[in-house]
């Protein structure tokens, strides 16, 4: 293996090289490297300047996220940056790819910048629950502005190679290939241009001193677009000691709330997210080499609002995609939505009209199968009744080329009996779509028993194009995601019976950090479709099991939720903000009265028990059965399909964060007290008594 960092002159500049795939992390190897590297280029006579630059595919894309939890070795990040700027000859990141978090913040400790144009620069280190800790808070605001390091630091959004050019933060756009960073070096000497050390300019942060409602509102605005992250509002405060400290004390600040922020368990809820986020697709039994077909083409069946978000994903990574309904007027309905749906985008400005035209121009209408023949992959949106998957599976199967996949969007019906009235039942898959299917991230890949390596693969392949998070999950009704909200909405429903108010229990669900409470996202997705299905389980359910009526009661009453303007709450025409309304008030009052029930108050802390904790003990269930394959793949689906607040890591990471004894003593309480449906899942007791957790090792 060649060194992870090194030195080489060419003419009379010396290039410093890290070359530390996949990403040039800055292990300890790598902040020893440059170091070394610059003391040789420092001594050797001959070059007038040094580029550091990088191998592979990108410039540092920061810290390596894998030491956080080690202790530290020497050099630190901040020991490496100084030696860049106190270095007495023109030092000159030359930045491809990303320069992200720590990369970013070793670039502004050169004495310039060069970028190629593809190139992104960015702070993300919010997103891992963390702020910059070598001094990025302190010189982004010196050398782009307040408002800007503002921006950047609490979206921890990158910004492209041009945009940091206009704000400073590059001096020179360069090309592709970077062979243009030995020019620039050449030029910086050229011109007799000064060692500029970011640290020591003033100007930007001036401007800011006086102006506290800067922060106000940056404060603000962060509280409402980051609700209940801790990690933008500690940016603010470092970016606003830069502003009033002399540069050492504000570095100095940024290393105390660094610290602080690293060990939150924000943090390590956000790091867990990240690496779980990249375990997804790693399927055990799946070689990294697994061929995979390719999907040039596609069909959706059934052009109804799930149909056509589905359509619209192949639309927006580029593959045509076949619409196909029963009648023309269903498939004219299908393409108006969505037609809709994208001059929305455009009206906006998230679009242009050019590209908008090109997505329609992707999605051909028909009524016939005939249509489809060719396609590589077909995904069936129709009614959710098994007779009608099985008609329509039995149909493509005789009209499809042998080598297409075929898929289905099935929520909660057997995979496995679908694929058996195929002759290719390899080749089918189900592909679990959440509403609406052209916005929600979320996409549960269902692996059934005949489902081939290559069909898996390739639905994961084609997760990543359509830009989906696609999370493997077995075959059970309802899969992951269903199967465990079940328990999270039952027991919403039961706290309106013992003595809360719709608007209770979704408020403290809202404050422990969901979009919206279970009962409001109940009314977003129809009340019907839940009724229909109790409706059908009715004669199965157990006459000892405890059951809440006030959802059907609602339903009976025509109340499906906003979609007829009334559901646990009222709405008006137009306005999706849920009002609660006396009538629902007064029928949990005359259910509770009906079934003997005291009502009393329900602490906030009990309502996120009651809803949070039947999502854990399913989903240990789930683990034990193999459904999913790891705890963190349940921890991606409640954030990416339910809104699970990515600041708790998901409900499998919550667990372990309050503990897993501690959760299983609650539900065994709960179980005294409220019967059989909070049986602990024994998966959960072995762990509690065990003292394991599910995500922490
Ligand atoms: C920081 O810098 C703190 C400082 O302010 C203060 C220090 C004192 N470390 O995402 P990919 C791995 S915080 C370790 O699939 P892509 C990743 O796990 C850091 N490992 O590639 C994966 O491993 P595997 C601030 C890392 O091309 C492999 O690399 N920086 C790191 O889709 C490929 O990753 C960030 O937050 C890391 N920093 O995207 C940037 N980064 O193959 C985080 C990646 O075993 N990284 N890995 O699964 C990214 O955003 C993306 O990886 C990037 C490439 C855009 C760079």
């Amino acid at each position: 293996m060649g060194q992870i960092v090194s030195y080489a002159r060419k003419g009379a500049i010396g290039f410093i090289t890290v070359d530390n795939p996949p990403v040039n992390a800055l292990s300890i190897g790598v902040r020893k490297g440059i170091v070394d590297c610059l003391a040789e280029g420092a001594a050797d006579t001959e070059a007038k300047a040094l580029v550091l630059i990088c191998a592979g595919r990108t410039f540092i894309a920061g810290a390596d996220i894998t030491e956080f939890n080690k202790p530290l070795e020497d050099p630190d990040l901040n020991a490496v940056i100084a030696a860049l700027e106190d270095c007495p000859k023109p030092v000159i990141a030359a930045i491809h790819g990303t320069a992200l978090g720590g990369g970013l913040e070793t670039a502004l400790g050169c004495h310039y910048r060069c970028a190629a144009p593809s190139a992104q620069v960015g702070l993300p280190e919010v997103k891992l629950g963390i702020i910059p800790g070598a001094g990025g808070t302190q010189r982004l605001p010196r050398i782009a502005g307040v408002q800007a390091a503002l921006e950047i630091i609490t979206s921890g959004d990158p910004i492209p190679a041009a945009k940091a050019h206009a704000l400073g933060i590059v001096d020179e756009i360069i090309d592709e290939k970077l062979e243009g960073a030995q020019a620039f070096a050449e030029k910086v000497v050229a011109e007799g241009r000064p060692l500029r050390r970011i640290r020591d300019l003033d100007d930007k942060v001036a401007e800011a001193r006086d102006n506290a409602a800067i922060f106000d509102e940056a404060r603000k605005a962060v509280a409402k677009s980051k609700r209940g992250f801790e990690a933008p509002q500690h940016g603010i405060n470092a970016i606003e000691a830069a502003v009033n400290l002399p540069f050492d004390l504000g570095l100095e600040r940024e290393r105390e709330i660094f610290g602080e922020a690293l060990f939150s368990t924000q943090s390590f809820a956000q790091r867990h997210i990240f690496f779980a986020e990249r375990q997804v697709s790693k399927i055990p039994d799946i070689p990294k080499d697994q061929s995979t077909l390719p999907i040039r083409s596609a069909a959706v069946i059934g052009a109804g609002t799930m149909g056509g978000g589905i359509a619209m994903n192949f639309a927006n990574a580029g593959i045509p995609v076949i619409l196909i309904d029963s009648t023309q007027e269903l498939v004219n309905k299908g393409l108006g939505v969505i037609k809709k749906n994208y001059a929305g985008t455009v009206a906006k400005g998230k679009l242009t009209q050019e590209k908008m035209d090109h997505r329609m121009g992707l999605i051909a209408p028909a009524l016939s199968f005939d249509a489809i023949k060719d396609v590589d992959i077909v995904v069936e949106a129709v009614f959710e009744e098994m007779d009608i998957k099985r008609e329509v599976f039995k149909k493509l199967d005789a009209i499809c080329k042998p080598e297409a996949i075929l898929a289905t969007n099935t929520s909660t019906l057997d995979v496995n009996e679908i694929a058996a009235v195929t002759k290719r039942p390899e080749k089918v898959i189900g592909l679990h779509f959440f509403s609406p299917a052209n916005v929600m991230k979320l996409l549960e890949i269902v692996r059934a028993e005949k489902t081939s390596k290559e069909t898996l693969a390739t639905a994961l392949a084609l997760a990543k194009t359509i830009k989906k998070v696609g999370v493997v999950v077995g075959v059970c009704d309802g899969f992951v995601g269903n199967r465990m909200v079940h328990g999270y909405v039952r027991e919403a429903m039961f706290l309106l019976e013992e003595g809360a108010l719709p608007q209770l229990v979704d408020k403290a669900l809202y404050d422990f950090g969901f979009p919206m409470g279970p009962l409001q996202m109940s009314d977003l997705a129809g009340l019907d479709v839940g009724w229909r299905i109790r409706k059908r389980q009715a004669a199965t359910r157990p006459k000892d099991e405890r059951y809440a009526e006030i959802g059907d009661l609602l339903c009976e009453q025509g109340r499906y939720g906003q979609k007829t303007l009334s559901g646990f709450y009222k709405y008006e025409p137009g306005n999706r903000n849920p009002i609660p309304d006396p009538e629902v008030e007064a029928m949990c009052i005359a259910e509770s009265a009906r079934k003997g029930i005291t009502r009393r108050a329900i602490s906030d802390e009990e309502i996120v028990k009651r809803c949070v904790y039947p999502l854990i003990n399913e989903g240990a269930r789930i683990l034990e059965e193999g459904i999913a394959l790891r705890a963190s793949d349940i921890d991606i689906i409640y954030i990416y399909g339910y809104g699970f607040p990515v600041f708790r890591g998901g409900p499998m990471f919550y667990a372990d964060s309050v503990g897993v004894e501690s959760v299983y003593n609650d539900i065994c309480a709960f179980h005294k007290e409220h019967g059989k449906l909070w049986e602990p899942a024994p998966l959960l007791e072995r762990m509690a008594k065990e003292g394991k957790t599910f995500t922490m090792g």
